[in-house]
């Protein structure tokens, strides 16, 4: 009898906030460019599309109505995936402006665990209040926080606020490696927090610019999952762009495969995140 195969889960970043069609001309900005790349995504294997909101301009928003249209247009193109919009947005937007989107009742929403030098003189700020109301919302309504960590601190912190009861589990962590004022996206490092995280926590690893395929395979090695995506990496390789979000999605089923792992549907990923118990929370 063959054992069964680990399912890995692959989240699709398809967007960002940062990066631009000047950066890559297929980074999406229109409803249709949106869906072309949500859905080219979702075919390849990718059961959650990790979703920012742009205007046609390409101008980043965390506007309710655009999320809804784009939600809608996605669901429509791919009806199982697993929508899970930001409650970062871009640097310098407002608290009330980030939370927008869980008015949807989307199944999940990130969560980010700390402020963060983001390059420059950007700041990406959540402080410890912010962290525990945008939870409790997220709770409120039954959405699974995706707790986006950039460094181990933002680990502990998340933790600390879980013994609190403020974060409940069943936990689920982003762990995003090597942004610029982050943690760096070195084995070493992924492995420190990967050693840092509960037994019983799911984790997916996102890694920027060059770190995302070596993240991506250590997250695979370690037990966990894998997020890919313009929002983190825009090339396939050393000078050569990369054509679509698809793209870095079918790399990745096909390392997996190698290493003798499935890739996760949509309701298998439900499953293995106990999205559910986060859906018998809501309150209202
Ligand atoms: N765009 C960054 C400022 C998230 O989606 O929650 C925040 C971010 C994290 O991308
Ligand atoms: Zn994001």
């Amino acid at each position: 009898m063959s054992a069964q195969k680990r399912k890995v889960i692959i989240t699709a970043a398809i967007s960002g906030a940062e990066v631009t069609q000047e950066m890559n001309p297929n980074v999406p900005y229109t409803l249709e460019q949106y869906v072309r790349e949500a859905k080219g995504a979702a075919q390849a294997g990718a059961s959650i599309i990790h979703l920012h909101a742009r205007f046609d301009d390409g101008t980043p928003t965390q506007d309710r109505e655009r999320f809804r249209v784009l939600i809608d247009g996605i669901r429509e193109a791919c009806p199982e995936v697993i929508i899970q919009p930001s409650t970062g947005g871009a640097t310098g937007m407002s608290a009330d402006e980030r939370l927008q989107p869980l008015e949807l009742d989307p199944e999940m929403a990130s969560l980010d665990a700390g402020t963060l030098n983001f390059g420059g003189d950007e700041i990406f700020v959540n402080t410890e209040n912010m962290i525990i109301d945008f939870a409790a919302r997220m709770q409120k309504r039954g959405v699974m926080p995706e707790i986006e960590v950039f460094d181990k601190s933002m680990i502990d912190m998340a933790l600390r606020l879980h013994r609190k009861g403020k974060i409940v589990a069943p936990l689920h962590f982003n762990l995003v490696m090597g942004v610029n004022g982050g943690i760096t996206g070195t084995p070493r490092d992924l492995e420190f927090l990967v050693h840092s995280l509960p037994d019983d926590a799911t984790f997916t690893v996102s890694g920027v610019g060059q770190s995302q395929l070596s993240m991506n395979v250590m997250a695979m090695l370690l037990g966990g999952h894998v997020r890919v995506g313009f929002e983190d990496n825009l090339m396939m390789d050393r000078g050569v762009l990369a054509d679509s979000n698809a793209q870095f999605v079918e790399r990745i089923v096909r390392i997996a495969h190698e290493l003798n792992l499935e890739i996760a549907t949509p309701s298998e990923a439900r499953e293995i995140l106990r999205i559910d118990e986060h859906k018998k929370l809501r309150s209202i």
